[in-house]
């Protein structure tokens, strides 16, 4: 056989010009509807102090670390800027990115001027900000992550708001299901019945509080983030809860669950939210929750590098599995690129391939933009060798499977019950 002519610059031409277009849902961000006033950040100075910054900042500073948390805002942006951007190149992912996301916004980096850059943001309202924003990353919709046991948080949630329809809820339950001795307590001040030991009593009160707060927020699906030593099944009460209360209550509500394996809280509380690490997970744990619980729905990242191969094997297996994001530590250009190409070659286009974790607004800018040229580059690659065998992708489908991996499949994934389920209902 002949080897067919592929005009590789044309068809990668197609595929960046499809994905650098295409609107996509941000299926996991610390991002707030912009009822919830303050909680919503954006601008330089939180672009300057987010955690990824902080953690590479100290390894410059010979500061105390209580002497930077005592300090304003803006003080600690300065020393962030002065450190990463002007005494060294800024070449991290995580610099690069304030970068980028000032060039997009028409700011030129150029002058290195602070001041002049901040003088820039105030001129800005958080409604237009938001949309400009939301245009410039190609974001359609933004899920939150929220947290009932956020004091912050809640209160807005309980006086109740108008809803901004871009702004998807999600419901997030660490405290519930990896440190249940101290969160048994808040719960039975909130009025609902439960004891620290798993009574019949305690679970479907903790069902109740689910429910409420299912409701409440209208959640999409419900998350947990996970240490390294997260086993299932296991006596704990991580395991017991979750068997028992949580994914019952996401099997009987159709809700999915998102896992999030790996992370180590506070390798160094000094650091605070910077200070948490990465551990290799037991991802025997997840292949026996996917099979027992096969009318559960599980949407799953890892953080550790090493877990990736083994999460796409999961995947074949399981298609109550669904795979999204590049995670934290994983979100930096080289193991956006090596992630991307091992998912679409072992489980091709049924998964979610990015989330921005955003904690600062801004940040889908260059988060996404980063992103989306490595995805376009990686999916290029692929339909270059489709074209090699004489499979020539249109580019209708190119688009199809392009809004497929922005959030088509994520809502396919979401909204379809379980095979398993629809197929014992359509036999009773
Ligand atoms: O990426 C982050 O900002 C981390 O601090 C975490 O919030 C992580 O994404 C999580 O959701 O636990
Ligand atoms: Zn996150």
């Amino acid at each position: 056989m002949t080897q067919p002519r592929v005009d590789r610059d044309a068809l990668t031409a197609t595929v960046e010009k499809i994905v650098s277009s295409t609107p996509l849902i941000d299926i996991h961000t610390h991002l707030y509807d912009p009822a919830f006033g303050e909680l919503l950040l954006w601008g330089i100075d939180d672009l300057l102090v987010y955690h990824y910054l902080v953690a590479e900042s100290f390894r410059y500073f010979d500061m105390p670390y209580e002497k930077f948390w005592s300090l304003s805002k803006q003080a600690q942006a300065e020393l962030i800027w002065d450190a990463l951007f002007i005494r060294h190149s800024p070449v991290s992912e995580a610099c690069r990115g304030v970068l980028a996301t000032l060039n997009a916004l028409g700011l030129d980096v150029r002058k290195r001027d602070l001041p002049a850059v901040r003088k820039w943001f105030q001129g800005w309202n958080v409604g237009d900000y938001i949309t400009r924003c939301m245009e410039l990353g190609g974001v359609q919709k933004i899920c939150m992550t929220n947290s009932p046991f956020d004091d912050l948080e809640r209160p807005v949630w309980e006086r109740g708001f108008q809803r901004d329809p871009r702004f998807l809820a999600a419901l997030r339950i660490d405290p519930l299901l990896v440190a249940w001795g101290d969160t048994a307590p808040i719960l039975t001040k909130w009025g609902y019945g439960v004891g620290v030991s798993l009574t019949e009593k305690t679970i479907s009160e903790v069902r109740r509080f689910l429910d409420h707060w299912t409701e409440r927020i209208k959640a999409h699906y419900l998350m947990v983030s996970l240490g390294p030593e997260f086993d299932f099944p296991a006596d704990t009460f991580a395991a017991r809860l979750l068997e028992k209360a949580v994914l019952p209550h996401c099997r009987d509500n159709g809700l999915s669950m998102a896992l999030m394996f790996g992370v180590k809280r506070r390798v160094n509380p000094q650091l605070r939210l910077a200070g948490d690490g990465v551990g290799l997970s037991k991802l025997s744990a997840l292949e026996n929750l996917c099979g027992r619980f096969p009318e559960n729905k599980f949407l799953v990242t890892v953080l550790a590098r090493e877990n990736q191969h083994e999460l796409c094997v999961l995947a074949r297996k399981f298609r109550n599995l669904h795979v999204f994001g590049c995670w934290w530590f994983t979100n930096v250009p080289y193991v956006i690129e090596e992630m991307t190409r091992m998912r679409l070659e072992l489980i091709g286009l049924s998964m979610t391939p990015q989330h921005s974790d955003a904690r600062v607004l801004d940040q889908i800018i260059y988060k996404w933009q980063h992103s989306r040229r490595l995805i376009a580059k990686v999916l290029a690659d692929k339909y270059v060798d489709l074209a090699q065998t004489g499979w020539d992708v249109t580019a209708e489908e190119i688009q199809r499977d392009v809004s497929n991996l922005f959030g088509g499949e994520f809502k396919r994934f979401c909204a379809g019950p379980c095979a398993e389920l629809s197929y014992t209902k359509g036999h009773k």
